[in-house]
Parts: structure tokens; C-alpha cells; sequence
């Protein structure tokens, strides 16, 4: 049930002395060996050998995603490229990619961290699992590969797409598990009925879904189409890829690799440390990267954590599901608007299939919002009353939910875009 036993279940106070050496170290080795760290400790007048306790950390200035676009390619990287045996990246959505490295040490760091995290999802060496993330630049598929390797599971690299060979394969390899984005899981189970083959026809139990966020309501979809336990991990890539954090089978948060990962929620505007439990911007420290060590990297997630044992035993502390990312927030008409509670909202209503578009357009001043939902059965098209009564419904609520008008319109079965990695569900046509 566990993969390194004594550092999942290490007691806080132990956990939290190795934090602290190890912050006070990697502090140091950023100065010493990234010109970024040292300019701007300099600037803030901070002594990386001042560092005493953990809430030291204070001091040290955040990093932003604008340091690695103004440091492209290399220009965070504490160790020379020759030290380096693999880059990734992550496309930008516009410009240059962020590029992050790794060392031999940091390879094996990430595999034990993704190791750990699948282990504590309920995979094992028994298990048939399908990387179905796009293998490549994206950390996603490689660094799933790694963990699930060094457990001894049998690993099918997939990649992304061609979907029905994915089922094919899925039903004559007898695949146990799925590693995917939630949306391209459900895109797989679409196709797969399409087919014909039934989800009693696959051996699939387990989903090791992430890389996007995913309402409650929606993974309850996913499980239905696919007859599996989904459990979620999270991660980004320039702290490392995935194996930053992830459920166990109790799915009561996500566990940080609290070792290698330390964390902390901000108020997103002021910058100001939260208390335990408040919900804010998740900042993190990774304290044994050697290729890339980032300090205080601001996600942009919003979330909160639990320090508290979870019933399965590990001490890490666990973060909630992320509500979103603070820049995928909508600000309609002055309202905060999270992508997610429309998608709570809507999948609820059970004649809705789990795929929507938001479409945002301006006329004059004012912002309009438009919630394209997909009808799981084409019938109601021929009742205009059906289709009525169920627009009001939608409507009225997410207006409750909102607290804003919509425009809610339905369309066919299986007419918007479905998606292989990450889903885009927004469209901005403000600032066109
Ligand atoms: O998505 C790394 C990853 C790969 C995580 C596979 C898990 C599984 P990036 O492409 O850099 O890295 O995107 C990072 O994706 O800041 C979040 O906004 C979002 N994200 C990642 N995992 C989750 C999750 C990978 N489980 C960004 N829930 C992050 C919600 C997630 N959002």
C-alpha cells in the first residue's frame, strides 16, 4: 500500500526539521548557481544563511512564470546543459514554450515522487495501465511512464489519439487502468460505446486521471462511462510534471510529496501567506530539484490545505481539488465567474452530456456569457416545450449558482469539439 513507507508516514514534526534543512540548503544552491535568485535576493536584501525556521520562507521572493519567459531557454537552471539528461516543455499559449531539465537525480526523484502517487491511487504490479497523454515535450505521458515502471506495472504507451485503436487495445490487452486527462477519458469511453464495446467488455478499475481540473460531477460521469475508480493527481511542469501531489484510494484531497514539494496559499492579490485551511493561491517550493529548483513558484491555482492524517495513514498534508487557475477566472459584469461551478452546475441535469463550450463576448460595455450545452439525446429537439422548460431550468440554475444572466443554448448530440489532452472550454472573444 505504500511505496516508501517511512517518508509517507513520517511524523509531521520529523517531516518538518527535513523541510527545513532541506529549504535552507536548496535556498543557498539557488543563489550560488542561478543568477535570477541571486539578483533578486540581493535586491530584497535576503540572506538565504538567515534562514532559521520554515515560516523564513516569507522573505524569499515569489517566481513567476514571466522569469522563465525572460530566462529562455536555460537561464534558470542551476547545473551546466552537459548535466542535464532531459528537457520538457510546456506550450505557451502564445510565444515560446517554458522549458524545464532534469538531472540522472532529479529523472529518479520524479519517478519515486510519480511511483508513490500511482501506489497510493491503488495501482500495482498487477496492473495493465494505458498512458494515454500525449508522449512528447508535455510532461504528462513520461512522467507517469517512469512511476508506473518502477512499480513493476505493465505500461502501454499509447500516446494520445486514434482513439479506437485505444479501445481496440484496451479490450485485447485487458487493460486494468487509464492514465489520461478526465475529458480525453471520456472521449474514450464516447468512442468505445460507439463501437459497441461495452464497459463490461474491458477490464478497466482504475482511472490515474489529471492534468486539468475536474468537477465531482464530472468524474462521476467518467466513472460511469468507463467503470473505474478515478482518483487525480496534479502537477505542473516547471516544478516538475506530474508527481507533485495526488489522491490516495480515500480520495480526500491530494497528498503532496511534501519532501520534495513544499507548499503554501497566498492571497492572490496582496501576496500574503493564508493561515492552514484558507482557500488562496498555492505557491510551492521544490526542495530537491538540482537541474531546475524553483523557490516559491506561483501556480496561479486556487486551492486549500489540510494538514491533518488522512485515514490511510500517510502525513503529508493534502490540497483541495484546484477551483481553478486565478487566471482562468471569468470577471463577467463584474462578477467572478469559475468555469467550474458552471460545470457542477450543468452536470446535473441529467438530459446534458458532459461537454460545454463558454463562449464570452462583449456588446457595447457589457460582457455576455454563453453556455453552449450539449443534449444527450436528440429527441428533445423535436419537443420545442422540452426544450424550453430545460433551457429555463439550466438557466435559472446558474443564475442561482452565479448570480448572473446566461444564454444557454442547446445543441445536437455530439456536436462540440471533444479533446485528446487538456480541454478548452473557453472562449474569450473580448479583447478581440
Ligand atoms: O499538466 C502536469 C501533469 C501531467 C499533471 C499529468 C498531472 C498529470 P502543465 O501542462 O504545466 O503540467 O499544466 C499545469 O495544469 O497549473 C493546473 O492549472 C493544471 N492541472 C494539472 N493537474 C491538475 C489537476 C501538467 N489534477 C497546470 N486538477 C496546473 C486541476 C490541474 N488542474
Amino acid at each position: 500500500m505504500f511505496f516508501q513507507k517511512d517518508i509517507e508516514t513520517m511524523p509531521r514534526e520529523e517531516l518538518k526539521k527535513l523541510q527545513l534543512e532541506k529549504l535552507k540548503y536548496i535556498a543557498k544552491y539557488c543563489y550560488d548557481n542561478v543568477a535570477l535568485y541571486k539578483r533578486k535576493f540581493d535586491e530584497a536584501g535576503f540572506d538565504p544563511s538567515k534562514i532559521k525556521t520554515l515560516s523564513d520562507i516569507q522573505y524569499i521572493p515569489y517566481t513567476t512564470k514571466a522569469d522563465f519567459r525572460d530566462n529562455y531557454p536555460f537561464g534558470m537552471f542551476a547545473v551546466p546543459v552537459k548535466d542535464v539528461v532531459r528537457l520538457h516543455a510546456s506550450s505557451g499559449t502564445t510565444g515560446k514554450p517554458t522549458v524545464v531539465g532534469y538531472t540522472k537525480n532529479d529523472i529518479d526523484m520524479w519517478s519515486d515522487c510519480m511511483a508513490r502517487l500511482v501506489v497510493a491511487a491503488g495501482a500495482s504490479d498487477e496492473d495493465i495501465v494505458q498512458i494515454s497523454f500525449g508522449y512528447g515535450l508535455f510532461t504528462g505521458a513520461l512522467g507517469l511512464h517512469y512511476g508506473l515502471e518502477k512499480i513493476g506495472a505493465t505500461v502501454v504507451p499509447c500516446s494520445s489519439g486514434n482513439t479506437e485503436k485505444q479501445v481496440m487495445l484496451m479490450k485485447d490487452f485487458g487493460t486494468t487502468a487509464l492514465v489520461s486527462t478526465p475529458s480525453y477519458a471520456l472521449r474514450i469511453g464516447e468512442v468505445a460505446q460507439e463501437m459497441g464495446v461495452s464497459r463490461d467488455e474491458l477490464k478497466l478499475r482504475l482511472g490515474l486521471f489529471g492534468s486539468e481540473g475536474c468537477t465531482a460531477e464530472m468524474r462521476k460521469q467518467v466513472e460511469d462511462y468507463l467503470g473505474v475508480m478515478a482518483t487525480d493527481n496534479y502537477g505542473m511542469s516547471e516544478l516538475i510534471g506530474p508527481g507533485v501531489s495526488g489522491e490516495c484510494t480515500y480520495r480526500n484531497g491530494m497528498h503532496f510529496n511534501e519532501d520534495h514539494f513544499l507548499p503554501e496559499i497566498i492571497n492572490p492579490e496582496t501576496g500574503e501567506v493564508l493561515p492552514e485551511g484558507e482557500k488562496g493561491e498555492l505557491v510551492i517550493t521544490t526542495l530537491s530539484k538540482e537541474a531546475l529548483p524553483v523557490l516559491r513558484y506561483r501556480t496561479k491555482d486556487i486551492t486549500s490545505l489540510t494538514y491533518e492524517k488522512c485515514e490511510c495513514g500517510r502525513t503529508h498534508c493534502r490540497m483541495a481539488k484546484p477551483t481553478g487557475r486565478s487566471d482562468d477566472m471569468l470577471k463577467i459584469r463584474g462578477v467572478n465567474v469559475f468555469p467550474s461551478q458552471i460545470e457542477s452546475v450543468i452536470m446535473n441535469i441529467p438530459q446534458i452530456a458532459p461537454h460545454y463550450q463558454l463562449v464570452v463576448t462583449r456588446a457595447g460595455t457589457s460582457d455576455r456569457l454563453e453556455v453552449k450545452c450539449e443534449l444527450v439525446d436528440a429527441a428533445v429537439l423535436e419537443s420545442l416545450g422540452a426544450l424550453s422548460n430545460l433551457q429555463k431550468t439550466i438557466h435559472h440554475n446558474l443564475q442561482t449558482v452565479l448570480g448572473i444572466d446566461t444564454k444557454v443554448t442547446l445543441v445536437e448530440p455530439k456536436s462540440l469539439e471533444r479533446f485528446q489532452g487538456k480541454a478548452k472550454r473557453v472562449i474569450d472573444l473580448r479583447n478581440q
